[in-house]
């Protein structure tokens, strides 16, 4: 298993926009296995492929406080949206910077498993927000797109300042 480095706003490569994953192999498998040790070691009840720079379809989450329901969805497509909540998101991508999102509430969404099988699942609370929160990043979204642009470039100056202090460093 291995630690993966996670991409930080405003990289570029954040906003590629991820491939449908075709083959599921060894390969796939042990993608997988490193972007849940690289979300719990974060810590994070989330990440998407494209924020370790593998622009593929994939995503791992957990969102239980006891960090022992992982879930991996390959492929997702939500079905169906209900409803809608503001919750505050935190990103990995965006460290340290908390704001509030509205998205819909209850989300149906169909997925491939690790070995390609198809599964449907319900989600409501935070999952939803996560899977949405997710999904976004495979459309080289992020959730700072959802404020203000002022508040964007601030917190945008703030991560390059910090990128150079530590180069320096
Ligand atoms: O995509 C990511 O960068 C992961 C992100 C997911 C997320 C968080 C909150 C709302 C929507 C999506 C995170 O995991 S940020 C860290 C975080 O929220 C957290 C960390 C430790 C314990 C509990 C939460
Ligand atoms: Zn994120």
């Amino acid at each position: 298993m291995a630690l993966l480095n996670i991409l930080h706003f405003p990289d570029p490569r954040l906003r590629t926009i991820a491939e449908a994953v075709t083959i599921f192999d060894e390969d796939l498998k042990t993608l997988v296995s490193d972007m849940f040790e690289t979300m719990y070691e974060a810590p994070g009840i989330g990440l998407a492929a494209t924020q370790v720079d593998v622009h593929k379809r994939l995503l791992v989450m957990d969102v239980s406080e006891e960090k022992n329901n992982p879930k991996v969805l390959i492929n997702p497509e939500i079905l169906e949206k209900e409803g809608e909540e503001e919750m505050d998101e935190g990103c990995l991508s965006v460290p340290g910077y908390y704001e509030t999102v509205r998205r819909a509430e209850k989300i149906r969404v169909r997925a491939q498993d690790a070995h390609g099988d198809f599964f449907e699942i319900s989600a409501d609370g935070l999952e939803a927000v996560c899977i949405q929160h997710e999904m976004d990043h495979l459309e080289g979204k992020l959730f700072v797109d959802y404020i203000s642009n002022l508040k964007r470039d601030r917190i945008r100056k703030k991560l390059e300042k910090l990128k150079k202090q530590e180069q320096r460093a």
